[in-house]
């Protein structure tokens, strides 16, 4: 196993399947599976001590609300930890951004954005994490650039032209 992917709840899974097809692309083994800080914090352990058990390199906590669930397992775990802030509940995103981000110093919690950016970046930052020690990993990863590259230089032209046909009129 490459990653450990624990959502808080399954209704986390709506937007963290976002970051699976990134596993796919960067060849990266991910157990993907639900533990609660809150509701079931004996089960988050396990899960957390299996996975190192098992090699993992990285492991990514989404959760919503009051979201510990990263900085719990930050707590418990030496490997890097990624967590994920999703909007659920009155405040949408903003409780749970904070709850992951604002870790006290010595136990790092590296935060994405909020929502399916988030869940696909945690994955592309995995893979920026495993690259330099797998070269498979580090070769998709710049395929995956050269890729954007391509993707925004094509919109480039098609602005432009848009641009060149309208005369710079607004
Ligand atoms: C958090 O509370 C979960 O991560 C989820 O985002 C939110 C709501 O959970 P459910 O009530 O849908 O199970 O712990």
């Amino acid at each position: 196993m490459d990653v450990l992917v624990l959502m808080g709840s399954s209704s986390d899974f709506e937007v963290m399947q976002h970051a699976l097809p990134f596993f796919d692309q960067f060849g990266l083994q991910a157990r993907v599976t639900v533990a609660s800080a809150h509701r079931t914090p004996q089960r988050v352990h396990d899960e957390v001590l299996a996975a190192e058990q098992a090699g993992a390199s990285v492991i990514i906590c989404a959760a919503g609300m009051a979201a510990h669930l990263a900085g719990v397992v930050a707590g418990i775990s030496n490997l890097p930890v990624i967590g994920v802030p999703l909007a659920s509940g009155a405040l949408d995103g903003l409780d749970a951004l904070l709850s992951t981000v604002q870790m006290p110093a010595g136990i790092p919690v590296a935060t994405v954005g909020v929502g399916k950016a988030g869940a696909r970046n945690s994955a592309i930052l995995c893979a920026r994490m495993i690259g330099p020690h797998r070269p498979a990993v580090a070769k998709a990863l710049a395929e995956y650039r050269l890729g954007m590259n391509a993707k925004v230089a094509a919109a480039a032209d098609e602005v432009e032209a848009l641009v060149a046909q309208r005369g710079n009129k607004v």
